[in-house]
């Protein structure tokens, strides 16, 4: 199996990325913020508890995205292996995706980790907002608030995998195509 953890500040490009390494590395796609929007528009319990937090850039209670990601794994025991895109968004997180991957006898083998500077951020997002209908998208303050968040309760997993010498960290600047290349090459180094 392999299993890598794709990391970056909201915008940085994790959903972008995600679908071509999926397409050359043939491993399953795992974005915690896409099943929450899936729950949203399917209108369950779940989507009408994470919608009002989502709306306003806060994360979804640990409990809630820890389920979900365990569910999908257990589905897909057979995989080559997962692309984690937008999680683990906390320590905890962090801490128990080790424990559910181990259960499988696997683990982390790289975080690819995506630096975007904050003003290229709040442009991409700004644009995203203006064609996709993401509400979190479309107001400066809330993304401000996304990237608070993402300072305060996301960063320290960078170092939670830094101390594991899983980190690598990625120039998210360029073209589509040119950061897909330095990803590609990360991954081959693994
Ligand atoms: P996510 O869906 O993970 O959304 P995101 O951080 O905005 O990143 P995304 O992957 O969508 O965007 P990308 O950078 O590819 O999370 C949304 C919300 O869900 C969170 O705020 C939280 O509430 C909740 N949530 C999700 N996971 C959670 C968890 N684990 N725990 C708790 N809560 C959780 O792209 C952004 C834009 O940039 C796109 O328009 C793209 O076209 C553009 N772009 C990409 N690469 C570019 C490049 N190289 N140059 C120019 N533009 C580029």
């Amino acid at each position: 199996m392999l299993n890598i953890v794709l990391f970056g500040p909201p915008g940085a490009g994790k959903g972008t990325q995600s679908q071509r390494i999926i397409d050359k590395y043939a491993l399953i796609h795992l974005s915690t913020g896409d099943i929450l929007r899936s729950e949203i528009s399917r209108g369950t319990e779940l989507g009408l508890q994470a919608k009002h937090l989502m709306d306003k850039g806060e994360l979804v209670p640990d409990s809630v995205v820890i389920g979900m990601i365990g569910h999908k794994i257990a589905e897909n025991r057979e995989a080559e292996g997962f692309i984690f895109d937008g999680f683990p968004r906390t320590v905890a997180q962090a801490e128990a995706l080790d424990n559910l991957l181990s259960e499988f006898n696997t683990e982390i083998h790289e975080m690819i980790a995506l630096e975007v500077e904050e003003e290229e951020l709040k442009k991409r997002l700004l644009a995203r907002g203006k064609i996709s209908g993401r509400v979190d998208d479309q107001n400066i303050a809330k993304i401000e608030n996304r990237i608070h968040v993402y300072k305060s309760q996301t960063l320290p997993v960078a170092t939670y995998y830094q101390k594991q010498e899983k980190y690598k960290g990625i120039n998210g600047i360029g073209s589509i195509e040119e950061i897909f290349d330095r990803i590609c090459s990360a991954i081959e180094a693994a």
